[in-house]
Formats: structure tokens, C-alpha cells, sequence
């Protein structure tokens, strides 16, 4: 009974996405209130651009010897305010004057890019980015969580296609590789000596197109998101050169299938926020098993060559040397 209680525990914390607010911490440096260029204040709040996730809070305490504010919108910059410029507040929060010593908290609960400035001095300015909460499981388009590998049939049900990708959850500026197979779902054996097209898209537009040529039953791609947004991951035209389409047609002699083998898979990428500073990555498009194969018969193959011909070469050398004419030995 103990058991099937432990088990049943351990299940649900499985499903549960554990999560923690945190409560983050700005300083308001002391000098932030003289905007002149020899302040002591290296930054009006420090840090100036903080990375939280939605559901954190933020307090900022004032460590300066004139009151402050955190007020949402658009400061002045660092001269502005000469020219009359004091910052445009716009209404999503706002701490009012909080005095040397005190302390103001704000909860953040919805995503996005938020600058906020002080409305007495309006050179101080801060930045607050609140990324989307990553869960810590896979799961599809719609939110429904996700088992690897992923299996699905082609409309005709003649090929199980599995698919899964790793890391499971996947986050932009990251290497994601995604693995999968071809199997004949009477049999149960995997296909091999395949073709088809594997395609992604994002938010609608096709990012990656690659044609496969399967020869051993499964394959991979890797891949590196610069976007966040939902995805669809199509394995397009799947043909198998053991499996013809039901519906085959004769066109100019040649055979086509009329129906289209296509599955599509949906995900979703995320924004990584530890790599938010839009450094270039290259999208490097995958490697493919085959081709490792294809390596390994040139490092078998030409070794082996070499080594059969300085055999041969060896063996013809004394011969060649005693035939020479004039050749003597002491
Ligand atoms: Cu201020």
C-alpha cells in the first residue's frame, strides 16, 4: 500500500512544473541624484538592465541621500533634461517618492521590455526585461505535455515516424538535435533506404528546408533557433523504397505517389534568457548519420588501400633491385 502510495506521489510531482518567484534587488546607488559626470554613481540602479521571469518581484532600495522614484516609461537621458525633456511615465507602475533607506517592491506578472526612470531626476534610468516562464517539460503548440519519442502515423498509416529532440525543452541560441526513425507499423521493423524532405518553420515561415536520404532507418538535424515562437517540425514526402503508396499512378512511365507522406510535429522555442545580448549564431544545418558511415569507408577503405600497395611494394623491391643490371652486393 506504502508502495503504490510513493508512487503515486512521485507521478504527480513528475506532472507538477515546480516553480519559484524570486525576489530580485536594485540599488539605488548613492549620487544618482547629481547627473553630472563626476558623480559617484557608476549607474543610476545597478544593475541598470536586469533579466527577471514572470512571477518575480523586484525591490529597489534607495541607498542615495535624496528621495527617488520607479516609475515605468521613457527617461530623459542623461542630458534631456536640459532641454526640457522629463521622461514620459506610462502608467504600468510607479513607486512614487521613496526617501534614503527605503525600500519599494514590485511584482512582475506579465512579460516584456519595461524601462522605468526616477520622475525627480529623469537622467536615471533602468530597464526591467520579464521573459516568459519556461516550463521544465516538453510539450506541443497547444501546451499539452509531451512523451518521447514523439510517434505518428502517415495519413495513409503506412509509416510510423518517431521523433524526439534534445534538450527537451527548447530554447533560442541553443543546439537542439533532433533525432528520428522510420518504422513499417505491420512489422514493427525499422525502414530504411528512405526519402523525404525535413522541414521547420516558425510563427508561419519555413526557416529550414533539407532534403534526406535515409539509408539506415533514422537520422538526425541539428539545429540552432534564433527566434522564439511556436514551431513545426514536417517530415515531408515520405517515400520508402519497401513500402509504395497505396494510390500509386503511372505518369510517363515513371510511378508517383499521389498521396503526399507528410507528419507534422509542433513545439515551441523559447527565449533564452541568459542569451538575450542577440549575439550571432550561425544555424549550422546537420550532419547526417550516413555521412558518418560514408567517413568511416574512407578511413577504413583508403588505409587499407595503402597498406595492401606498400605490401605489394615491398614485395616487388628485391626483385626489382637484383634485376638491375650492374647491381652488386658486398
Ligand atoms: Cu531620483
Amino acid at each position: 500500500m506504502n508502495y503504490l502510495l510513493v508512487l503515486f506521489l512521485f507521478g504527480l510531482f513528475a506532472y507538477l512544473p515546480i516553480t519559484y518567484a524570486e525576489d530580485y534587488v536594485v540599488d539605488i546607488p548613492f549620487g544618482a541624484y547629481n547627473p553630472e559626470l563626476n558623480t559617484p554613481a557608476k549607474v543610476w540602479f545597478d544593475p541598470p538592465r536586469i533579466f527577471i521571469t514572470v512571477g518575480d518581484s523586484i525591490t529597489w532600495y534607495n541607498d542615495d541621500k535624496e528621495g527617488h522614484t520607479v516609475t515605468s516609461g521613457e527617461g530623459s537621458g542623461r542630458f534631456g533634461w536640459m532641454s526640457d525633456n522629463f521622461g514620459t511615465p506610462d502608467g504600468y507602475f510607479d513607486s512614487e517618492r521613496f526617501m534614503p533607506g527605503e525600500s519599494w517592491s514590485f511584482k512582475f506578472e506579465e512579460s516584456g521590455t519595461f524601462p522605468y526612470f526616477c520622475i525627480i531626476h529623469p537622467w536615471m534610468e533602468g530597464i526591467v526585461i520579464v521573459e516568459k516562464e519556461i516550463p521544465d517539460f516538453p510539450h506541443d503548440a497547444t501546451g499539452k505535455k509531451l512523451q518521447f519519442p514523439l510517434l505518428m502515423y502517415t495519413p495513409d498509416r503506412n509509416i510510423e515516424v518517431n521523433l524526439s529532440w534534445d534538450p527537451p525543452v527548447i530554447k533560442t541560441h541553443e543546439k537542439i538535435q533532433f533525432v528520428y526513425q522510420f518504422y513499417d507499423p505491420l512489422t514493427n521493423s525499422n525502414l530504411a533506404k528512405m526519402k523525404y524532405n525535413f522541414i521547420i518553420f516558425q510563427n508561419g515561415q519555413e526557416i529550414f528546408r533539407d532534403e534526406g536520404l535515409n539509408q539506415i532507418g533514422g537520422d538526425y538535424r541539428n539545429f540552432v533557433f534564433n527566434d522564439y515562437g511556436s514551431i513545426i517540425i514536417r517530415i515531408e514526402g515520405i517515400e520508402a523504397s519497401s513500402i509504395l503508396a497505396e494510390e500509386s499512378v503511372t505518369v510517363y512511365g515513371t510511378v508517383e505517389n499521389k498521396s503526399i507522406r507528410t507528419v507534422d510535429f509542433t513545439t515551441v522555442v523559447y527565449e533564452n534568457p541568459e542569451k538575450t545580448t542577440h549575439e550571432v549564431y550561425h544555424v549550422k544545418p546537420a550532419q547526417r548519420l550516413e555521412l558518418y558511415y560514408e567517413l568511416a569507408i574512407i578511413f577504413i577503405l583508403v588505409p587499407a588501400v595503402l597498406f595492401v600497395y606498400v605490401i605489394l611494394w615491398l614485395k616487388k623491391k628485391p626483385n626489382i633491385e637484383s634485376t638491375k643490371p650492374g647491381a652488386v652486393k658486398i
